[in-house]
């Protein structure tokens, strides 16, 4: 199937512009923050950036409640900011991809406020409103048992509106009712509107719960719980419909605009599905199954102990299932996930090495690998020492649920610290001065406690550091598009027993035009044979030509990358 789209060969990195730079010293992050960082995403050599929402928004989940898909929130700037950002990274090569967040929308949204306030507004079925129903004793409550990703019951009951509206995730975030012709060509306009002003592409946040089943039936109740969380209850037919109708119309629009489908829950089958390389739906999906295995029953909430078997074997089944028939955008860590440093990689010496070795499955993996902020630098979670320095609503409206339910202060706050979204949300350090050089304001949210150590400049510096490392991989990927395209196959597969002391063994310098591009210096790579390890004979059966190697000798203080 057709393979040859720039984002089959693309590194795509992702900034969560509140955390990210802030150029007006308010602090928080801003567009203008971004325009002055993108000489070191040019570095780096990312190939498109991926902004998480930057709309108008009242931040109840930090700008994933929208208020109006059209503009853009004050604190991150203006539309002629977003502009210069646009053409400040086209002419670095570099594409801009917005987070298009469809399945909600604020309720400060002008459409919930037309809805809520009459019941014979034409907003009024752009939403699930129900007047519930009466149980035994005549009390009015909710027309299912779907509980809230964020904990609760989905349903709330609005005096206004006088019924109760849908909301998978916060109140403040009304789901919006996909079955309604209206919503759908509203929501096409907001997205080509966003192509003609030179979007690269979108991510299309949750878009498999669009597919809400007819007659919002009760889920099977998660053990312990009164509410279900049950994402087989969700029409996979009507997903497929009415994605397969905002795809075509975006690539109506324009061929080359990439269409990223986060789909939480989804199965190989499904993505094999979506994204079939001959007729995809979905240019690529984000999957969960890597990043909910660590909990009970993919509870976050209750966490297991990492098993990396377990993670090889659910990373190689997606890697063997989807090679050279369907597409996926290969990440470890982003805004919503703990840090990668943290979560995969023991704590102590082998944390750098570790950091690296991730990087390295990253960078080398079929697939577009997502990069996202700070990875880079391989930040370890935040884990703050006091729960009221938390800002996400996941995380404080799940601290409450444990308080209520008796968990001690310092268990929660360990749990927080363990698994928080905040972890991996805090701002970006740039400089080693206190608070990493991120403001010369009040960050809206504690500095990185590591930032004295692992701040962009310093990496920057050092030849290796896991920023270099992280940047030759990405030149790497450049000079064999076998790491994108070829099939994965576990060394195991091969039989080779890998000589131990093998380091990474890259042929080809980096094409010096990938970095000239972008304006940045060319990096040359080890020459082969360099730093006396043995050669790998074409013989073995890992030497094989077109065979991408990416291994390393593990000392800990080795900057070189490891075999995945
Ligand atoms: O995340 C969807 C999603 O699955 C998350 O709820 C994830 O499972 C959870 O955060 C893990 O702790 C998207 C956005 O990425 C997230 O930031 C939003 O909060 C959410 O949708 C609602 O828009």
């Amino acid at each position: 199937g057709a393979r040859s789209s720039w984002w089959h060969s693309a590194v795509v990195y992702e900034i969560y512009p509140m955390s990210f730079y802030d150029a007006d010293g308010d602090g928080v992050g801003d567009l203008r923050g971004i325009l002055a960082k993108v000489d070191y995403l040019a570095h780096l050599g990312v190939d498109a950036v991926w902004l998480t929402p930057i709309y108008p928004s009242p931040w109840a989940d930090n700008g994933y409640d929208v208020a109006d898909y059209l503009s853009v929130h004050p604190a991150f700037g203006t539309l002629e900011d977003l502009y210069a950002l646009r053409d400040a990274l086209r002419k670095r090569g570099m594409r801009l991809i917005l987070d298009l967040v469809f399945n909600h929308t604020s309720d400060e949204h002008p459409w919930f406020q037309a809805a809520r306030l009459d019941p014979q507004s034409p907003f009024r079925d752009f939403y699930y409103f129900h007047p519930g129903i009466r149980d035994e004793d005549g009390e009015r409550r909710p027309p299912n048992n779907w509980g809230s990703f964020f904990g609760g019951s989905a349903w709330t009951w609005d005096e206004q509106a006088q019924a109760y509206y849908l909301h998978l995730f916060d109140r403040k975030q009304p789901d919006l009712n996909w079955d309604h012709p209206p919503v759908r060509r509203a929501l096409t306009d907001i997205a080509r509107t966003w192509l003609v002003r030179g979007a690269g592409g979108f991510r299309l946040d949750v878009i498999n719960f669009i597919g809400k089943p007819r007659g919002l039936p009760n889920g099977r109740p998660e053990p312990g719980s009164a509410y279900a969380y049950d994402l087989d209850l969700l029409d996979r037919e009507k997903v497929e419909r009415y994605v397969g109708e905002l795809y075509r119309v975006v690539k109506a629009q324009n061929p080359e605009a990439v269409v990223i489908g986060e789909t939480p829950g989804v199965t190989l089958e499904e993505a094999l599905r979506w994204t079939r390389l001959e007729a995809p739906i979905l240019d690529m999906v984000i999957a969960f199954d890597h990043v909910t295995f660590d909990g009970e029953g993919g509870n976050k909430w209750r966490p297991l102990p990492f098993d990396v078997g377990r993670f090889k074997k659910i990373w190689t089944r997606w890697q063997k299932g989807l090679s050279g028939r369907g597409w996926w955008a290969v990440y470890l860590g982003n805004h919503d996930q703990p840090r990668p440093a943290s979560r995969y990689v023991r704590d102590g010496a082998y944390r750098a090495v570790g950091a690296v070795a991730l990087n390295a499955l990253l960078l080398t993996a079929y697939g577009t690998p997502f990069l996202y902020q700070g990875e880079e630098l391989g930040l370890p979670n935040a884990g703050f020492s006091s729960l009221a320095e938390y800002r996400d609503v996941e995380s404080r409206n799940a601290a409450r649920l444990f308080r209520e339910a008796g968990m001690a202060e310092e268990d929660i706050l360990a749990l927080l610290g363990r698994r928080s979204r905040d972890n991996a949300r805090v701002p970006i350090p740039w400089t080693d001065d206190p608070a990493g050089g991120f403001t010369r304001g009040n960050p809206w949210i504690s500095p990185h406690p590591r930032a004295g150590e692992l701040h962009v400049a310093r990496q920057l510096a050092d030849p290796g550091s896991l920023l270099a490392a992280t940047r030759a991989l990405i030149g790497l990927r450049r000079a064999f598009p076998a790491a994108a395209h070829g099939p994965f196959v576990p060394l195991e597969d091969v039989g080779g027993d890998v000589p131990p002391e093998v380091i990474a063994y890259l042929r080809p310098a980096v094409p010096a035009e990938h970095f000239a591009a972008r304006g940045a210096e060319a990096h040359p790579f080890a020459e082969p044979g360099s730093g006396g390890a043995r050669e790998i004979s074409r013989d073995s059966p890992v030497g094989r030509p077109g065979t991408l190697l990416v291994l390393a000798n593990l000392s800990p203080d080795s900057a070189a990358v490891t075999v995945p």
